[in-house]
């Protein structure tokens, strides 16, 4: 039987994956390195230091920028990033998830996020949904991203269950590894990119019954 579930943010509550890549794009054209859409599914679920990183590793730049530059330029993104959220509203929520949310506050199901965004509470506010959720993990506290099963473990403690009796909601392969590390039952949200490991896939979550998910 399951008593909660564990949702990522990006690509699962909404469709935060294209103001990330207008982001990173302007910020790789500015040194020189041309990444494209496929190559932004690799960052999609990690984090910002990370996917600054494979961007500069993709240039050959690895080693240009000292750790204070690669911060500044991790910054700069993320300040152009948090301009383009400003115009999310709760018509930005993926199809499904307000009723599904709804649905297992009525039933007293635990909700939690897990997401390596540290702009997820202020995402969460503009969609009008923080209050569904009883936790969010700081990814800040983390000592390693996905696809380390660290963040769905801190997700299910966070809502007093055990990561068995959790459902994971991920939308991006490292985040799947990480819920099926944890021992989480796990449902992948399909978003065009194949999915290996996910015990269902759904293309929204109006292709759930919580009823059903709650028996499994
Ligand atoms: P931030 P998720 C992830 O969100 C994104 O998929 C990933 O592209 C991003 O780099 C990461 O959050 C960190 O976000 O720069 O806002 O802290 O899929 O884990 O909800
Ligand atoms: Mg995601």
């Amino acid at each position: 039987m399951k008593k909660g579930f564990v949702f990522d943010l990006d690509g699962v509550i909404t469709d935060t994956a294209k103001f990330h890549y207008l982001a990173w794009k302007d910020l790789a054209d500015e040194l020189g390195i041309s990444i494209d859409l496929k190559f932004n599914e690799q960052l999609k679920g990690i984090s910002r230091m990370d996917s600054l990183e494979r961007i500069l590793a993709y240039g050959n730049q690895a080693d240009k920028y000292t750790e204070a530059e690669k911060e500044e330029l991790a910054t700069k993104k993320n300040t152009h990033y948090v301009e383009l959220l400003q115009d999310l509203t709760p018509d930005d929520l993926l199809p499904g998830v307000k009723a599904f949310l709804d649905e297992a506050n009525e039933k007293n199901i635990p909700c939690a996020i897990a997401s390596a965004s540290k702009n997820a509470p202020f995402i969460l506010e503009k969609l009008a949904v923080r209050e569904a959720f009883a936790a969010i993990v700081d990814p800040a506290t983390l000592t390693k991203g996905k696809p380390d099963p660290e963040i769905f473990i801190r997700a299910a403690e966070a809502i007093n269950i055990t990561p068995a009796e959790a459902v994971g909601f991920e939308d991006a392969q490292a985040g799947l590894d990480g819920i099926k590390a944890a021992g989480m039952y796990a449902v992948g949200v399909y978003s065009g990119e194949e999915l290996h490991g996910a015990d269902v896939i759904v293309h929204e979550l109006t292709d759930l019954s919580i009823d059903e998910l709650l028996q499994k």
